[in-house]
């Protein structure tokens, strides 16, 4: 086979990949702008090598006019997670895309395979526009842990290193290896509440100080100077104590003073 056939049969799949990873890096970037934890961490993505594409169709019997129906992974998008309570919230995100539509999915964390291997694969069809027209493609989306992915790639060199013949004393460290990144892992998801937990705390309390800072601001315009900079000094004290009930009844106090200075003004 021709260099410039395979730099053809690729081209669509190089595209996928650009743009799959340009539209999940935006979910983070949309997460954290509108000050959410993201539950997407990282993105990475390649299309496979065509030593890899051969030995894989060998593998598998699969004739090279049938690779690009039948192996599909040639496209391959990484999302590592934080908690694996967040891979599960990413495979509804993508089943919900209408710019991908999930073909298949299989989650190798309810069902770990016997290398003691983890994480959530789903096969996607994805459209590109090529010079030549429209092209469908399939791509492979792995969805795993920060944990799931250090022992996936740990263990991924090791069986490019032995292939077939894994001295047994490795693979069965590398079996221990793998039930304790299911401890790390489940130790990680009771932390994930807590973070969570400050993330909305954080969020109400950022939105409370917006509002309260509109409001004085405003009742600069209407009310008597002196008693503005009162509550406004009454306000750092509350805010400086970092007692959220504090600054939540804080807050509706300004509301009721600014109500009675709208009231008077409709007079
Ligand atoms: P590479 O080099 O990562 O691309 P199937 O016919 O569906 O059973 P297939 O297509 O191999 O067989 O699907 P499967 O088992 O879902 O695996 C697809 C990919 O998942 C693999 O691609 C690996 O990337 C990863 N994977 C699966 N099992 C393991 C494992 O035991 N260890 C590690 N480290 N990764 C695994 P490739 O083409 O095998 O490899």
């Amino acid at each position: 086979m021709e260099i410039q056939m395979w730099r053809e049969i690729l081209e669509p799949y190089i595209l996928a990949v650009e743009e799959m990873k340009i539209k999940f890096n935006h979910v983070i970037k949309a997460y954290r702008e509108a000050g959410m934890y993201s539950p997407i961490e990282q993105v990475t993505g390649r299309v496979k090598k065509i030593s890899s594409i051969l030995e894989k169709a060998q593998k598998k019997h699969i004739k090279f006019e049938e690779i690009e129906n039948r192996l599909e992974d040639i496209a391959g998008i990484r999302i590592i997670c934080q908690f694996v309570e967040d891979i599960y919230k990413v495979a509804e995100l993508i089943r919900r895309r209408c710019d991908m539509k999930v073909l298949s999915e299989k989650d190798y964390i309810k069902n770990q395979k016997e290398s003691g291997y983890r994480s959530y694969h789903m096969i996607v069809e994805y459209r590109v526009e090529t010079l030549n027209g429209t092209k469908c493609i399939h791509a492979e989306i792995q969805i795993r842990t920060l944990a799931m992915n250090f022992w996936a790639t740990i263990e991924h060199s090791l069986q490019y290193k032995y292939k077939h013949n894994m001295p047994s004393n490795l693979t069965n460290r590398l079996h221990a290896a793998a039930e304790a990144i299911i401890i790390l892992d489940q130790e990680m998801s009771s932390v994930r509440n807590e973070i969570m937990d400050a993330q909305n705390s954080f969020n109400i309390k950022a939105n409370m100080v917006a509002d309260i800072l509109i409001s004085i601001q405003n009742l600069y315009k209407v009310a008597n100077k002196r008693e503005v900079v009162k509550i406004q000094d009454e306000f750092f004290k509350v805010y400086e104590s970092e007692d959220l009930e504090a600054l939540e009844r804080f807050h509706k106090e300004l509301d009721i003073i600014a109500e009675g200075y709208r009231a008077q003004s409709l007079q």
